[in-house]
């Protein structure tokens, strides 16, 4: 089901917008797309500030002008729009399950490989943090604690994963999604299952063959 009247602003290479779009297509939905070279700076372009003044992707917006940022208060939206197959929990457990898995991705991985990302790579040497704040010089001591804490979060992935296929809920849900994009993230910084992590191996292969990982 396509809908129509929306858009969904992304960029087709960066990981927060492949959430969403990862999501929607578990949901069996699609929602135009507007492509946002973030890396030819058009985030910060006054037309998109317009529409997020906060400069980043991914960010929805309804056919009624409403504006939705941060992917999983977009994906919250979408489940509340489509409840199945349902990606947050069913009952009260799973729900905090879910979230707890979910946030352990995005805190203790996402946010740390984005720190080794943007403290480390050229192009963004003022911009070490995303969007429209203000110039953020790259600090390589941050590039050098978000690999370590990177790798923290691989290690624990690696552990959960020997007990269990999916992380939570017994299901593939929206931590699964979280936690894929971030194994393909890391690479990014020289961060990858190795020899070490034959779970998170297998359990990336699994997600990489879902129809969804293509999206
Ligand atoms: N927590 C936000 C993060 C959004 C974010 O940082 N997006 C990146 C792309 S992955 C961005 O817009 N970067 C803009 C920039 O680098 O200036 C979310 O989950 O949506």
């Amino acid at each position: 089901m396509r809908l129509d009247d929306m858009r969904l602003y992304d960029m087709k290479m960066a990981p927060n917008p492949r959430r969403v779009r990862m999501f929607l297509a578990e949901k069996g939905l699609a929602v135009p797309l507007v492509e946002v070279d973030i890396q030819a700076g058009a985030n910060l372009s006054p037309e998109y500030l317009a529409v997020n003044p906060r400069g980043v992707v991914p960010t929805l917006v309804l056919a009624d002008g409403r504006v939705l940022d941060e992917s999983i208060a977009i994906c919250r939206y979408v489940e509340a729009l489509r409840p199945e197959p349902n990606l947050f929990g069913r009952d009260a457990f799973e729900i905090g399950e879910i979230e707890q898995w979910q946030r352990r991705m995005e805190f203790d991985g996402m946010f740390n490989i984005a720190a080794a990302f943007r403290n480390s790579a050229p192009a963004y040497a003022s911009r070490g943090a995303p969007g429209s704040g203000p110039e953020t010089p790259a600090i390589p001591a941050l590039a050098e604690r978000g690999q370590l804490l990177g790798r923290q979060w691989l290690d624990r992935l690696e552990e959960a994963l020997a007990t269990r296929e999916w992380l939570a809920a017994g299901r593939f849900t929206v931590a699964d999604i979280t936690a894929f994009i971030c194994l393909d993230f890391a690479k990014w910084v020289g961060l990858r299952a190795g020899p070490d992590h034959p779970n998170v191996t297998a359990y990336h292969a699994r997600i990489k063959a879902r129809p969804s990982a293509a999206a």
